[in-house]
């Protein structure tokens, strides 16, 4: 990559779903715009989980761009839940569709981003020495990007293959007649398992703690229902936008109805498949009991489906709320247990001691296995933004502003770093909406917000302490208002050993929280500081 030397308008970092619309939006706003890529190609966390199963759960008629009619017209999805194959095709059709590759270097992972307040400028550098400037930068470098995997003594001393599900290499991996252990259940574990278990001699799941997994009824798209979404898109997208993801809202409460009507709903949520379900009433993500209700009606489903109670037993989840870890989605997850090759381990009873070069050793015996797959997760939300040397007004660190939490205003940007946009991070909607609403929310309101600035002739925007404050506040008390805070989550960083324990997306609804940006911005962009082009170094 060559460096550019002349201060570009906007660099975008991640060609992912948002990466790329940022792109598309601000060439068509006449800006200069490069992103950079840390990865060979297109597509963010959709190039890198190429796990077996690996599977979007919102219907991927609605996990799609809405800002362009001719693009949703051009392409066909072929199943209700599309396949990570499927929805990379897809990012990779759009990209070429509107020529975004001229604007992206790729293996070009960023290293640093060091606000030079004299020039109102950042200055950024990739690992690989590239520079460049610009006078935006917008962080589009994905929630889940940066893959965990625990420090299990021995964890690198294995002697077979070894894969982390958001690490998955492209080649394919041949399971066929292998003994495979999967560390972790959470999204993606499960939906591994699902697809691994068929395959494998022998399949040893490591479980720490079981999960609600809703199946997902996946099957074709036939004509008429691409069809009935074309005569309706207009409308099914408008309703998104205050939504997030279309699934039934209702009106009534778990607790409003006899047991018998409240049975019948679950079944029937049950019976359609996916994250509907947690909408079978309007309270089970704010009201225990009437959470303990859907989760008593999955819990039976799993005694149901699974033929050894022991096993069975492990597999029910009573530790936290259903849907206060994020609810999983997979068909025949449950039913794997049934295989004679499938063995479940509970890392509650006999705990994970080791990595070995033979495989994973427990507390009471050692797993001999030809490869582990590590379902292990993310450093979630700030993961990639703080794995950056990202430095402010003064040289201050954005690791060390945030070393308690993510302090920021409408998860947009934070006090000390002007001109600094942060895409679906800690602070916004997020992983709690349909990412891709999420994403168009955001830039097409950092790009307005960009026009406007460059109307005023105003050189640089950064939020005030005062309104990140606040901002913050809003957040822990929408979050408080809900049973995501009674598990250990990645929502909350449980995951991270070390991690402020803080939960980290806005949980007051897409909805609301784009009102509150509009109103925002439409008072003037109230709660932000804007420095004028001629007065450089006036933020500091
Ligand atoms: O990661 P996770 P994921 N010892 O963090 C376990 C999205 N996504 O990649 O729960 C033993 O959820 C951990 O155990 P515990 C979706 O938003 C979407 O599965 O911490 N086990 C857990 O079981 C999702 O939520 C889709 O006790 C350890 C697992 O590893 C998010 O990505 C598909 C451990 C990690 O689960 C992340 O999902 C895939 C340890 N030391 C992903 N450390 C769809 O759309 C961790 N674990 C369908």
């Amino acid at each position: 990559m060559t460096n550019k030397l002349e201060a570009l308008d906007i660099v975008v970092v991640g060609a992912g779903f948002a990466g790329l619309y940022a792109i598309h939006k601000f060439r068509e706003l006449g800006m200069s715009v490069h992103c950079l890529e840390a990865a060979p190609d297109v597509g963010g966390v959709w190039f890198h989980n190429r796990y077996p199963g690996a599977r979007c759960d919102v219907e991927s008629l609605q996990y799609s761009y809405s800002f362009s009619q001719e693009i949703e017209a051009d392409w066909q999805w072929s199943e209700r839940y599309a396949a990570q194959p499927e929805i990379l095709a897809y990012i990779n059709f759009v990209a070429d569709r509107l020529d975004l590759r001229r604007d992206i270097s790729f293996m070009a992972r960023v290293a640093s981003s060091i606000w030079n307040a004299d020039e109102q400028i950042w200055h950024i550098t990739t690992e690989a020495g590239a520079n460049l400037q610009a006078r935006f930068v917008i962080l589009a470098s994905g929630g889940l990007s940066v893959t965990r995997k625990p420090d299990f003594p021995g964890v690198d001393s294995f002697e077979g293959l070894s894969f982390h599900t958001g690490q998955w290499p492209e080649e394919p991996v041949d399971f066929q007649g292998k003994r495979v252990a999967v560390i972790g259940t959470g999204s993606s574990g499960i939906q591994a398992v699902t697809a691994i278990a068929p395959q494998v001699a022998e399949l040893v799941v490591f479980q720490r703690t079981p999960n609600f997994i809703i199946p997902s009824r996946n099957r074709p798209l036939d004509d008429a229902a691409r069809q009935h979404w074309a005569e309706n898109s207009t409308a099914f997208r408008a309703r998104a936008k205050q939504v997030g993801t279309l699934y039934e809202f209702p009106s009534v409460g778990a607790l409003d109805v006899d047991d018998a009507a409240r049975r019948a709903e679950y079944q029937r949520r049950w019976d359609g498949g996916g994250v509907n379900f947690v909408h079978s009433f309007n309270n089970i993500y704010t009201d225990q009991a009437a959470n303990d209700t859907a989760a008593e009606f999955v819990r039976e489903r799993i005694r149901e489906i699974v033929n050894d109670p022991v096993t069975a037993a492990k597999l029910c989840p009573t530790d936290h709320p259903l849907g206060s870890k994020r609810i999983c989605v997979a068909s025949g997850y449950y039913e794997a247990f049934n295989l004679p090759h499938v063995k479940l381990v509970d890392l509650r009873e006999d705990s994970l001691e080791a990595i070995t070069p033979a495989g994973v050793r427990t507390a009471t015996v050692e797993h001999e296995v030809d490869m582990i797959v590590f379902a292990t997760g993310y450093d979630a939300l700030t993961g990639a933004l703080t794995a950056i040397d990202i430095r402010g007004v003064d040289g201050k660190k954005l690791s060390d502003k945030w070393s308690a939490g993510p302090i920021n205003y409408l998860g947009l940007m934070t006090e000390g770093f002007p001109n600094m946009f942060i895409v679906t991070g800690p602070g916004s909607p997020s992983v709690l909406v349909n990412m891709l609403v999420g994403i168009e929310q955001h830039i097409d309101w950092i790009a307005d917000c960009i026009a406007t600035l460059r109307e005023r002739g105003a050189a640089s925007i950064e939020p005030d302490v005062s309104a990140e404050r606040d901002w913050v506040t809003q957040v822990n008390a929408e979050a408080d208002k809900t049973l995501f805070v009674k598990a250990n989550s990645w929502y909350l960083g449980a995951n991270v050993p070390g991690k402020p324990r803080v939960f980290l997306p806005y949980a007051g609804g897409i909805g609301r929280y784009r009102g509150i940006c509009d109103r925002v911005a439409a008072d003037g962009y109230e709660g932000f500081r804007i420095t004028p082009e001629h007065a450089p170094g006036e933020s500091d």
